[in-house]
């Protein structure tokens, strides 16, 4: 059910999204597997490059590896693969379809995320319907080509407070600023390059998994 699904995006939760550019030789499988293994739930197959056909079989073997770790699988840009793999939701840009053609060609159960980076564009994607938000770059992001500037943890605070859908906080998050993202609202935490450029990804999801249990528990006395 959606709501359940929607749940893992309201508590603190790491969001991992793949770049297999950046994951130092291993494949986009590979890296996946080690999220899951390491207890994450949510994972966003992004993949600017390869061919439709390659992006398509890549899709079709983590929707079978996200459904027997029970974890949500969300597709980057491309709705139509969304839909064809089977998986939980899509996640577009401001230049991509608008919102209300995913939800038509989608339906109702499909999580719908969008890319925000200012208060307008997040209001506006929670008044037309989109499940969640993608907030960011909170931080200076090396990661995606012609990156947005960076828009501070004000913004993320604000939006914690004032969008009701879930926020995603994305951009240039790191274990070394994880925390900084908690105190200013943040609970699910995008990360792209912290994770899969790491050597050892079990040990980085550990640690942060580690920070994170602190503000979960609400035992953060720092
Ligand atoms: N959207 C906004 S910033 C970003 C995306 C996809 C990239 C974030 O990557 P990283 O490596 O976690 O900074
Ligand atoms: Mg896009």
């Amino acid at each position: 059910m959606k709501s359940k699904k929607l749940d893992l995006l309201k508590n603190y939760n790491l969001y991992c999204i793949t770049a297999e550019n950046l994951s130092l030789g291993r494949n986009n499988i590979e890296v996946v597997k080690e999220m899951l293994s390491s207890g994450v739930k949510i994972i966003q197959y992004r993949e600017k490059k390869k061919t439709l056909k390659e992006k398509y079989k890549e899709a079709l073997i983590l929707r079978e590896l996200t459904l027997q770790y029970n974890a949500i699988l969300i597709v980057n840009d491309h709705l139509d693969l969304a839909k064809i793999v089977g998986a939980d939701g899509v996640h577009i840009g401001q230049d991509d379809y608008p919102i209300e053609v995913a939800r038509e060609l989608l339906g109702e159960e499909f999580i719908i995320g969008v890319t925000t980076h200012n208060k307008e564009q997040a209001k506006k994607a929670e008044k037309e319907g989109a499940d969640y938000i993608g907030l960011g770059p909170i931080f200076e992001s090396f990661t995606k080509e012609n990156p947005h500037p960076p828009i501070g943890l004000e913004i993320l605070k604000w939006a914690t407070a004032n969008i009701k859908i879930p926020v995603v906080a994305i951009g240039g998050i790191k274990e070394n600023n994880l925390k900084q993202v908690f105190e200013n609202g943040g609970k699910c935490i995008a990360m792209v390059s912290e994770i899969v450029a790491s050597a050892d990804i079990k040990e980085k999801i550990k640690n942060l998994m580690k920070i994170m249990e602190v503000y979960k528990n609400g035992t953060n006395n720092s």
